[in-house]
């Protein structure tokens, strides 16, 4: 039913927070079924996590054919990709054409922050408080609010006092910064410090990486992409799309056919080396069935990417540090490298084990590891998000029993339905929410925006004013998140790993699966069950 309560506020039928992927689909897609919709999204420009990720070598690490929408033929028609993995600049700018393609800027409202928003059922409308004093009502309340956009700041002694410019690599400044001549620390080795070093070590005099967990870097290139390949995806968007949406985690790839055990050590070396020449995901994904699932297999491709560090980095010591031995391949989302491992050959690079001799302490001058203090003029941190639940926790969302998502998230643990809705929390729905998959994430997005278009289309047919996970549903999707997060090794080695996707990098932060790794397929058949079942899930008695 449509909202018919007297406007006190500015009304709209739906709010969105979040003007990236997300946000510009759900937009599109409510819009369509003549939704009043509004975005805001308390950053300058549009793209989310594009427009915030400003350092040095950012680029996507799925390829340019998925990593784009496929529901508006204008924009595949016109939109040329450059490059195999586009540069954040890149993808900021298809952003931006989708947005003025779509004709979305209309109702999207930037430098818009909002602080609180809160469901009355007496008008089963959502009040939104924004930072300038101002406030919204909607029926629906959508977040799109990202899943990695929240920074982690390491709780380092002294890390206050660094006399030189310290820059988040999710809060590099927009206009860039002068390197030249500068001695640069890091502390990070996750996909953003990885991406970075190449970049930094490039520009500066000399940079110090401060690294406390090895990753298993996946190494790419990223040739251009030609007239051929353009027109063929043009042709063929619809049936990439389709492949990525069958994927387990939402890339156009073949699923492999052979268990890492089935095949003799000559055979295995054959498939990884084949799949590590096709660089990135491609090694993840496409070498053996059980990568993810057998401690053995994850095991195999482990020492396979460790002898690969120790052939490119000619320094037997710092190859060696460089190797993880603390967990197996697939214990943190593998990040993709552009020339990580060699960057530790040039002379201008050091690397600094503080595994097991942690950082005491960053004073004015530097930072101090064993009792030596390393000079830097300029810090970087790319040390990461409170993921999946962190943009949105810092939002106060009340709900029916006064309580914030952060409590009650804080008193339950981790429970939705779907990824999508909370009980207690009516008419809010979320994009990439806590338990959706681990995935190429346009696939989901798009595929979300459908699905809510849909929903809320049957809402309104049916005369149903609140949809809202039972608590049925919700204990239901977190036993099939736990069952299937305990299939896999990221699991058991995520755990030792401090992965993200259980909270493991940040102090303090409960440990539970906050990703579905069941498979994107898996989850995209039970949205359509959901569906199907007439929103069974969705509709408290
Ligand atoms: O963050 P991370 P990220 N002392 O959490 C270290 C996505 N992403 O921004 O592992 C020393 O992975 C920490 O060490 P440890 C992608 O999904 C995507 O790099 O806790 N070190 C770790 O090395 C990715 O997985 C893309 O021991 C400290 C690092 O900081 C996710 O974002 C690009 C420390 C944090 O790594 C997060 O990646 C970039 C301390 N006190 C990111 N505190 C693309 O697809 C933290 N660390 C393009």
């Amino acid at each position: 039913m449509m909202n018919t309560a007297r406007a006190d506020h500015e009304m709209y039928d739906a709010v969105v927070v979040g003007a990236g992927y997300s946000g510009l689909a759900m937009l599109h897609h409510l819009r369509e079924i003549g939704l009043s919709t509004l975005v805001v999204d308390g950053a300058d420009g549009i793209g989310g996590t594009w427009w915030s990720n400003r350092y040095p070598g950012v680029r996507t690490d799925s390829a340019y054919d998925s990593y784009a929408f496929t529901f508006s033929t204008e924009v595949r028609d016109e939109w040329d990709w450059t490059e195999r993995y586009p540069r954040g600049e890149e993808i900021r700018a298809y952003l931006e054409f989708v947005a003025d393609r779509l004709d979305l800027r209309r109702d999207i409202r930037l430098s818009t922050r909002v602080e609180r928003a809160e469901h009355s059922d007496a008008t089963n409308l959502w009040t939104l408080s924004l930072a300038d004093g101002s406030r919204l009502q909607a029926t629906y309340l959508v977040s799109a609010t990202g899943l990695l956009s929240r920074p982690v700041y390491p709780d380092i002694p002294g890390i206050d006092s660094f006399a030189g410019p310290a820059y988040h690599s999710a809060r590099w400044p927009h206009e860039g910064v002068d390197l030249t001549g500068k001695r640069v620390g890091m502390i990070g080795v996750g996909a953003s410090g990885i991406q970075m070093l190449p970049e930094l070590a490039g520009q500066a005099a000399h940079v110090t990486v401060f690294q406390r967990t090895p990753n298993y870097v996946v190494e790419s290139t990223s040739p251009a992409v030609t007239p051929t390949e353009l027109a063929w995806l043009r042709e063929n968007y619809d049936a990439v799309f389709e492949r990525a949406a069958q994927h387990p985690f939402g890339v156009p790839m073949d699923f492999p056919a052979h268990s890492a055990l089935d095949v003799d050590a000559d055979e295995r070396r054959k498939v990884f080396e084949s799949r590590w020449r096709s660089g990135g995901f491609h090694f993840a994904m496409e070498c053996f069935t059980d990568v993810m699932t057998s401690p053995e297999a994850s095991e195999y491709a482990s020492e396979f990417i460790r002898s690969k560090i120790r052939e490119t980095v000619t320094d037997p010591g710092t190859a060696q540090a460089l190797c993880p031995t603390t967990y197996t391949f697939m214990g943190k989302r593998p990040p993709t490298g552009h020339g990580f491992y060699d960057a530790f050959n040039r002379e201008n690079v050091e690397l600094v084990d503080v595994l097991a001799t942690p950082i005491t302490q960053v004073t004015p001058r530097g930072v101090v590891v064993d009792g030596v203090e390393h000079e830097l003029d300029v810090l970087v941190l790319a040390t990461g998000f409170d993921a999946m639940t962190g943009a949105l926790t810092a939002i106060d969302v009340v709900g029916r029993e006064g309580i914030t998502l952060r409590e009650r998230w804080e008193r339950d643990g981790l429970r939705t339905y779907l990824g999508i809705s909370v009980h207690g929390f009516p008419n809010f729905f979320m994009s990439l929410g806590p338990q959706t998959p681990l995935s190429n994430l346009p696939v989901p997005v798009q595929l979300g925006a459908q699905w809510l278009q849909r929903t809320i289309t049957f809402a309104r047919d049916n005369d149903v004013d609140q949809l809202e996970a039972t608590r049925a549903a919700e204990e239901w999707w977190r036993t099939e998140t736990d069952r299937a997060a305990r299939a896999t090794v990221m699991y058991t080695e995520g755990l030792k790993a401090g992965a993200w996707f259980l909270g493991g990098n940040v102090p303090g932060k409960r440990a539970e699966m906050a990703v579905y790794l069941g498979g994107g397929q898996v989850y995209q058949g039970r949205c359509r069950e959901a569906e199907a079942e007439g929103y069974a899930g969705l509709r408290p008695a």
